[in-house]
């Protein structure tokens, strides 16, 4: 078996509105990427992954396509982008797009056209049913909240939309709907894309009896998740996709895609998966409670270490998850997967040596690397996303106060994560010289990347020297091919696993408590990276045979080659 290209690359999300503004209109574009190129070189980016950057009016910030074939003039113009495809390639780095055709918007001429003639061939392109007694088709609540189904004006019929009713979903049943993609599709990757991040991708299969469930809440509605949860022949659709699109190209692509069933997994990633990898969600799923995010969970560490190590265990030995701790959709890992007491730059630092170490591909989110924050607004006018204004409205109809519905949006809000990209302590921080499309988080001062390059012990200096590790010549092959084995997973406060290929290991090991602690360690073992930048104590307990960390310091070890065949466990199969 080969070894794909992919296999050992990094990838970083651009969240391209609030990454960095050029032209001082106070939007993110494509020049103000440009311009950042060499910052994520030097970072040890290999493929940029951007969010959205299609024509579109942004009823959810791009994921709402209007033309596939066409880059929005909020970003610039397809000469940048054939440019920055250019400038990525001279660095050795590659361009990865988003791919979002679970649905398209409403202004997509495919929609118009359906519209216009709704019993005519682009009507099928979309689900046009008509109603049962008197209301919708059926009793689904979509994502953003209200009926999935909207009229079709002048008609009987309605639409279906998953998301919000300005990104209606499109038929995959439909044969020419599929060709029209796959067209598009291999349109770019022609261009010389190194491949896509794929859309909220579970959702193409549906029931085409749309049956009513059971209603899970005070709307009388039902969660679509529960007609796509029970749909099947996904793979088909995939398979399609893979064969006619990313396979000759040799595309690296990523699904996102959540709650697999039983023995999924298998056909979705390894060498003959649907996609490259996948997203593992598993760790973002805790922060949801039993019901939902309307009963936001703590911190739990037991928990959290477990669900990452499940993932691990799950994945199998020829294939590999996208290991990601934020995006665009989550609240900052820095407030998030830590313990009250580590939510600092230390915390930030021992988050990331935990996660970008693990078998898989490591995505990183723009800011995560500054060990960015999140950013609770005063009132909820201050919120852009549809989305939190959806729970919003959704929270004051469950009975709470104004006050308790903000709470939740604050914890749980996907504007957290998309405030403007810090880049200097001066006006607009950088991002842009005009007034910023969305507040700034007001840490910004302190918290930048200009600040942080000149401090050795910063979280932005720290990720370089932990990404250059993992993609040393020496130790690389261990990040990205070896097995993985956890280590001490019932402590109450390590996190800690082995890596070892080739008769070559590593430990790495975390101390999410906040007392220090002390293990002994079966084997001589070499300090390669910590965390805190105050190495001399646990270089004394090593020189011992002992791991000795202080809160919130993380660790990664060369193991003595000698002892390592017998000692580390290898993955089944691997
Ligand atoms: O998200 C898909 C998805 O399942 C969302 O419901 C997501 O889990 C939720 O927003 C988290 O709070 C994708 C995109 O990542 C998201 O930005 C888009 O809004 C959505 O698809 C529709 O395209």
């Amino acid at each position: 078996m080969s070894k794909p290209w992919w296999q050992d690359k990094l990838v970083y999300q651009i969240y391209p509105k609030s990454f960095c503004d050029a032209n001082g209109d106070g939007v993110g574009d494509l020049a103000g990427v440009l311009s950042k190129l060499d910052y994520l070189k030097q970072l040890g980016v290999d493929l940029v992954w951007l969010s959205p950057i299609y024509r579109s009016p942004f009823v959810d910030q791009g994921y709402d396509v209007a033309d596939y074939y066409a880059i929005d003039p909020a970003f610039g113009s397809m000469e940048q982008f054939d440019q920055l495809l250019a400038e990525t390639r001279r660095r050795g780095m590659g361009v990865v797009m988003d791919l979002v055709v679970n649905h398209c918007s409403d202004q997509h001429v495919w929609f118009q056209k359906a519209l216009a003639d709704p019993t005519g061939p682009y009507a099928d392109y979309f689900y046009f049913r008509p109603g049962k007694e008197g209301g919708p088709p059926s009793n689904y609540r979509a994502y953003f909240g209200g009926s999935a189904w909207e009229p079709v004006p002048g008609t009987d019929l309605y639409y279906l939309h998953s998301f919000a009713k300005q990104q209606p979903d499109l038929n995959w049943y439909n044969p020419a709907l599929r060709e029209e993609i796959f067209r598009m599709v291999n349109w770019w990757l022609d261009k010389g894309l190194a491949g896509f991040r794929v859309d909220a991708i579970i959702n193409i299969q549906k029931q085409l009896d749309f049956p009513d469930y059971p209603a899970d809440g005070p709307d009388g509605l039902a969660s679509i998740w529960r007609m796509v949860q029970d749909a099947e022949g996904i793979e088909a659709f995939l398979g399609e996709l893979r064969d006619r699109c990313f396979a000759p190209h040799d595309a690296f692509t990523v699904g996102e895609v959540f709650n697999l069933k039983d023995g999924q997994l298998r056909q979705f990633v390894g060498e003959h998966g649907l996609f490259s990898t996948i997203f593992d969600f598993a760790p973002h799923m805790l922060a949801s409670g039993p019901n939902g995010w309307q009963t936001p969970e703590e911190f739990k560490f037991a928990a959290w270490r477990g669900a990452v190590f499940a993932g691990q265990a799950a994945c199998p030995a020829d294939g590999l998850l996208g290991t990601i701790i934020e995006n665009h959709d989550e609240p900052r890992g820095s407030c998030r997967f830590l313990p009250a007491h580590a939510q600092n730059d230390a915390g930030a630092k021992m988050l990331g040596t935990a996660s970008l170490l693990l078998r898989g591909i490591p995505f990183l989110y723009q800011g995560q690397e500054l060990g960015m924050r999140n950013c609770p607004m005063a009132s909820i006018g201050e919120y852009d996303d549809l989305e939190t204004h959806a729970r919003y409205d959704a929270a004051l109809l469950e009975g709470k106060t104004p006050a308790e519905a903000l709470a939740l949006c604050q914890a749980t809000s996907r504007d957290n994560a998309r405030t403007p990209m810090q880049w200097n302590g001066g006006p607009g921080a950088g991002f842009t010289t005009g007034r910023p499309w969305m507040r700034l988080n007001p840490d910004y001062p302190t918290r930048n990347a200009a600040a942080q390059q000149t401090d050795e012990n910063s979280v932005l200096r720290y990720y370089q020297r932990l990404i250059a590790l993992r993609k040393s010549g020496e130790w690389g092959e261990v990040f990205s091919e070896g097995s993985f084995a956890p280590v001490w997973d019932t402590h109450p406060s390590l996190f800690a696993y082995r890596r070892a290929f080739a008769g070559r290991a590593v430990l790495v090991a975390a101390n999410f408590g906040a007392q220090p602690v002390e293990q002994p360690l079966e084997t001589p073992a070499r300090l390669l990276l910590e965390s805190t930048g105050s190495p001399a104590p646990l270089a004394a307990a090593l020189a011992k045979g002992q791991l000795a960390l202080a809160p919130c310091q993380a660790a990664v070890l060369a193991l003595a080659p000698e002892k390592i065949p017998e000692e580390v466990p290898e993955q089944a199969g691997a």
